[in-house]
This record gives C-alpha cells, structure tokens and sequence, in this order.
C-alpha cells in the first residue's frame, strides 16, 4: 500500500513519540519548582528565576501548558468575551477584520485547542456563544485569506473534534460568502477582499499565500458538504499560477488577480509567499490529488536548488530573482521557519532539520526570534515578535517525523521564554522589542495564539488520547481536520 508521506512520517513518529513520551526528560532537574494552583488565584507573573528551561516531566510540562490556557481563558472572558481579541497588558479589546464587526476570532480559534486539552468547560463556554451569536450577515470588507485560515478553518476544526452541525453550517456559510473573490475573478485567482454581505470585491492585487492558501479549509468543506465547487475554485488558483512558473521553475510572490500578470520578480519561501507551498503539500495529503504533489515536487526542487545557501554552516533560504535565479536579499522573516516542518511531512529530513537548527541558534541568540534577521550576521532587522508559533510548528513536525527529543526541548524553551516574556497582566501578548533588556511588550494577543502554538506545545508534551499521533492533519493555522479521536 503507498502511504502519503505524511502519513507515513506520522508512523514512524508515532512509534518514536510514544517511546520518547515514556522515557523521562533529558538531563532533568533535580526538583522542579511547584506549577502554581490552577484556580482563581493563580497569578499572571512568576519570578524569572523560578523559571527552568528544562521541565522535570513531559506531563507536568504538558499540565503547565494547561493551566496557562485556562488562565488566559478567564482573562478574556472577564475583558474581552466575544471581541476578536484582547490586549493582554490594558485589558481593552480589539476587531480583528473590520472595525466594530468582531466575529469572536478568539473563541473560534480556541476550540479544537480546547478540546485537544479535556478543557470541556470552556469548550462549552466557546460553543454556547458560537451557537448564541456568531453570524456572517456583516457589510464590510473582510480579507479572504485571513477569513478562511482563521474562522472558516477554525469552525471545521470544531466541528470535526465535537460533530456540532452548526460549526459546519457557519462554516458553509461563510465558505459561500468567501467564493465571489474566486467566481468574479476573470482569472480564478481570488481577489484579497470581499463584502461578506454584498459580495462586492476589492484588491486585485495580491500575493502568492493569499492565492493559494485554500485548498485544505474548501476541500474539506466540499468533502463535508458534498459540493465541489469549493475545492475546484481552491485549486484553480494553484493551477493558474503554477503555469505562469518561470523557466527556472520559480514563482515570484507578486500577482495581480485580473490579469494573471506578476507584478515583481522574487520569489521567497516568506510572506507573502509561504502557506501556497504548504498548501499545494497539504492538498495532496488530505485529498491525494496528484497534479499538487507535482507542483509542489517541481517548485521545491526549484527552490532547494536556486534559494538555498549555506552560511557559516547554516541553512538558509535567499530571496533571489525568479527569472535569474541572482540572490536580492538575504533576510530572513520569522515566519519563514515553517519551511523546516514542511520539508520535515514531505521527507526532506535533512534540510528540515539543518534548516531548524539554523532558526534554533536565532532562538540561542535572543530567547525569542525576532519577527526579521539578515542571516549571514543573525543581526535583528525586525525587532518585534507577534507572538509566532513557526518555529514550534516545525519542531512538532520534526518530532513527528523523527522521534527526537530535541524538538521537545527547543519548544520547551519556546514556551518558557514566551512565558518570561509575554506574559502579561490579562494574558499573554505579542513583544515590541525583543533585543532590550527587559523584552519591551505590545498589547495585542493574535488569535493564533489560541490555535497555534498552544496545540503545538500540548500535543508535544501531553502525548493526549485524544491526538491520532499516527494519521492527522493541522492547517497552516494549526487547525485539526483529521485526527481527533472522539
Ligand atoms: C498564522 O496566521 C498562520 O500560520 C499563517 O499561515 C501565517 N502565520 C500566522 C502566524 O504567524
């Protein structure tokens, strides 16, 4: 039988999870300091030195990681219960895609991370509001991309972790709402923005991720709602830029929507390009559909052999001239360290973990990754931090795929640097400066948050029965929609 290869690591990574979730953490210290009470009282700030950056169990960790989720949890429902997001410092909230037109972000992309962890009560919590409020009737512009990785993607994961029909209904309505972008695109490539109520377009010029980071929330609502339409519109816009690759085999990130024109030269595996590699890898996975297997086999032996350069004996991935194949720019965003778990499902193992261990030294350097360095110098270019879950998202799949503790012990430290760093009085919150002494907060907490790297964490250090370690699937947003074992 001719397992995908996802599935197949996922086996292999079973096998070696379960062993390593039986085995006592490395090098562990002698006595750990006690979690705090996972009550009323708990409070947001610990000293710095009770903190350890190896935990004494991988359950205590996981239990840790918890109690940090549920504490947050309280937060925003005390401050923000129903707002996008709260702003962990103030206390205040905030509209994610349209002012005064919050669609409770935060509460859907909590909840597979809820269920995941047994937080039965909040998961109730979150579905109660769901089922109470949430509606997609709103007149503005909503950005497509954004609104199908974080809410379309969000409801599916909820529905396949509890089987609630609304999750699926909102899902199909918001799904509908979405695909003008696609149907009034003379090319099929989707317009950024859409009127949710009206269905009035806007900003035909767009980027790769923004074109083709669909495939796995429309498949899996045509696979859910027995219609196709989604999926073929998903992957028409592969398909049209895909025949647009250059002679070296390489897109550049750029495009405009009505014409199919790009609109510049370079190609990056960063922003704006990213999740459309993850997604043509993704589709092939969920749906087996081999015309993506192929795309993506071809741009990524493109990439390997035109983007990638060894510095100082690290790997990295340049920006360079889609049509020369000349580097223009050695930066590195943040963001980019996802390709290390993407090479890592698709079986490049030994650039995924050269590529991990070069993000890993940026971690080394400065506790929390900057949001941008120049790799050849690791110098910081952007200093903030948006409170990323990149680079735990790839160790996740590096354990997956090979076992190593390693990956462990990297999130771990992930997590207790965000834990030093982030904390704040009513949550957690994204940094503006992660190079001062002490890190200089924001006051924002991404939904993400709820849906990334909280999931990456637990699902690394709980060893959950609720997780299939052996055949699953986590969008580019972390959202399980395949895997929950009900
Ligand atoms: C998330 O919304 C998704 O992972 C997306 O693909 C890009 N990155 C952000 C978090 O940084």
């Amino acid at each position: 039988m001719n397992l995908p290869r996802r599935r197949l690591l996922g086996l292999l990574g079973a096998v070696a999870g379960a062993a390593a979730l039986a085995r006592p953490a490395v090098a562990a210290p002698p006595s750990p300091t006690a979690p705090p009470p996972d009550g009323p009282g708990a409070t947001p700030a610990e000293p710095p030195e009770a903190r350890q950056m190896q935990p004494s169990s991988w359950p205590e960790a996981a239990a840790d990681v918890r109690r940090e989720v549920r504490w947050a949890w309280r937060q925003y429902v005390e401050r923000a219960f129903g707002h996008d997001q709260i702003k962990p410092v103030s206390g205040g909230h905030e509209d994610f895609f349209a002012r005064g037109k919050s669609v409770g972000l935060t509460i859907v992309e909590a909840l597979d991370t809820f269920w995941l962890m047994g937080l039965d009560r909040e998961l109730e919590q979150a579905l109660e509001w769901i089922e109470r409020n949430l509606r997609f009737d709103i007149d503005a512009p909503f950005q497509v991309f954004e609104t199908n990785i974080r809410m379309v993607g969000g409801l599916l994961a909820g529905y396949h972790c509890t089987g609630r029909d609304r999750l699926l209904e909102l899902a199909v309505d918001l799904g509908d709402r979405l695909l003008p972008a696609f149907t009034r695109s003379p090319t099929g490539i989707p317009y950024r923005f859409v009127n949710l109520t009206t269905g009035t377009v806007s900003a035909p010029q767009t980027n790769l991720a923004e074109t083709g980071t669909y495939i796995a929330e429309f498949g899996m609502l045509s696979r859910w709602s027995g219609q196709q339409k989604y999926y073929d519109a998903a992957k028409r816009a592969f398909e049209v830029t895909f025949d647009k690759r250059t002679p070296l085999d390489l897109l550049p990130y750029e495009v405009h929507a009505e014409t199919g024109e790009w609109r510049n030269r370079t190609a990056t595996i960063g922003p704006p390009a990213d999740s459309y590699y993850e997604y043509l890898w993704d589709g092939y996975v969920l749906f087996q559909d081999a015309d993506l297997k192929n795309w993506y086999d071809v741009l990524t032996a493109a990439i390997l052999r035109h983007q990638s350069e060894v510095v100082s004996g690290r790997l990295w991935f340049a920006q360079v001239d889609a049509f020369t194949g000349g580097i223009v720019d050695r930066g590195q965003s943040e963001l980019a360290s996802f390709y290390a778990g993407l090479l890592a499902e698709s079986g490049r193992l030994t650039e995924a973990k050269q590529y991990h261990d070069s993000w890993n030294a940026v971690q080394e350097r400065y506790g929390v990754l900057p949001e941008g360095i120049d790799y050849p110098t690791l110098a910081a270019t952007s200093r903030g931090n948006q409170l990323r879950p990149e680079f735990v998202d790839s160790a996740l799949f590096l354990w997956l795929a090979t076992g190593d503790d390693v990956y462990r012990e990297r999130s771990w430290t992930h997590y207790m640097q965000m834990k030093l760093t982030s904390k704040a009085r009513y949550g957690y919150t994204i940094l503006d400066d992660v190079t001062t002494t002490p890190k200089r907060q924001g006051d924002s907490c991404p939904g993400y948050w709820w849906s990334e790297q909280l999931k990456y964490y637990w699902l690394m250090f709980s060893g959950t029965s609720r997780f299939d370690y052996r055949d699953h699937y986590l969008s580019t947003e972390g959202n399980l929609f395949r895997g929950a074992r009900r």
